[in-house]
């Protein structure tokens, strides 16, 4: 079958969720880990979908995995409503199927034994929880079919006590990687800023840096190509003086999505959630170079 190569980053739906009522954890691996990017071989959905002609009516398909969990989710076509029949908040829900692919190779080398081998499916942009390893079943529906995996988790818990069961797409996040906890700062001096952006909308149009707590935000360099539903480096010039400094980044994508602070985040969902935490992370950096985890909030 003709092939397609693409690259995509896969976030779990969990990453950042051990921090929604505050901070746990002093690393970047442990805040931000739970995300990856790579280059995915494989045969598009649709050239499949094409092949065994599935009819105009489906609106959802079914993707079930091989292993001990036999993990099973639903993803939505064009015109998928949830089981009640009310349409999807998701964003561009009827776009989420045109870049899926079964991939059989991941940065040039067959899948690995823990990342799906033989196939797996890629759902990108979407939490990484709908990319099914071990792919044994495809089913086209007109409904989802309510698995497990889509109610008893990954779905959100909002702020009055019900629960929003679809959140497909991780939305724009980002995460200074240096410094961090994980990499403190040894000597003053000139200090390169680094770290990744990424969008399950599309391709990252920029990411602004705040080294005073959020008060100014000036913009970082991206480093090129800038690819869609990828992880984007991005390097901003700093000068560490030896002063205490709260570092921020905050991305933006190119439907004009923010990143949301955490003030504003737990305003729209409350702080009962686990899944799709995607706020701009505050690092302290303090007169030693040591790196702090902290949490900064906004009156609103
Ligand atoms: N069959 C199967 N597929 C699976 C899982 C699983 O347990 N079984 N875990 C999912 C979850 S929760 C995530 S975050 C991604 C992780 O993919 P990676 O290990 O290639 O990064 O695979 C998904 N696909
Ligand atoms: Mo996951």
């Amino acid at each position: 079958l003709p092939s397609h190569t693409a690259v995509h980053f896969l976030e779990c739906p969990a990453n950042g969720a051990l921090e929604w009522r505050g901070v746990q954890v002093e690393s970047a691996q442990y805040t931000h880990g739970m995300c990856s990017c790579s280059e995915f071989t494989g045969v598009k959905l649709t050239t499949i979908m094409e092949m065994v002609g599935v009819k105009p009516e489906a609106t959802w398909f079914y993707a079930e995995g091989a292993d001990g969990s036999g993990l099973q989710r639903s993803v939505p076509l064009p015109g998928a409503k949830d089981q009640y029949g009310k349409p999807l908040t998701d964003f561009d829900q009827n776009e989420i199927y045109k870049d899926a692919m079964i991939v059989y190779a991941q940065n040039g080398e067959a899948l690995r034994p823990e990342n799906g081998y033989p196939v797996r499916l890629v759902v990108p942009g979407c939490e990484a929880n709908m990319s099914i390893k071990y792919l044994r079943r495809l089913k086209f529906t007109n409904k989802p079919l309510v698995t497990y995996q889509e109610t008893r988790h990954y779905s959100d818990m909002l702020k009055d006590g019900t629960v929003r069961q679809f959140s497909h797409v991780n939305e724009a996040n980002s995460v200074i990687t240096y410094p961090s906890p994980d990499h403190p700062i040894l000597d003053r001096g000139y200090r390169e800023i680094r770290g990744l952006a990424w969008s399950g909308r599309g391709k990252i149009s920029y990411v602004d840096i705040s080294t005073d707590g959020g008060k100014s935000w000036k913009p970082a360099k991206l480093t090129t190509p800038i690819q869609s539903k990828s992880f984007t480096k991005f390097t901003f010039d700093w000068e560490f003086t030896g002063e205490q400094s709260i570092i921020m980044s905050r991305a933006t994508d190119e439907t004009g999505f923010v990143q949301p602070t955490i003030t504003q985040l737990v305003e729209e969902r409350g702080d009962n959630g686990i899944y799709h935490k995607n706020a701009i992370q505050a690092w302290d950096v303090k007169p030693n170079g040591e790196v702090k985890n902290v949490r900064i909030e906004e009156n609103v």
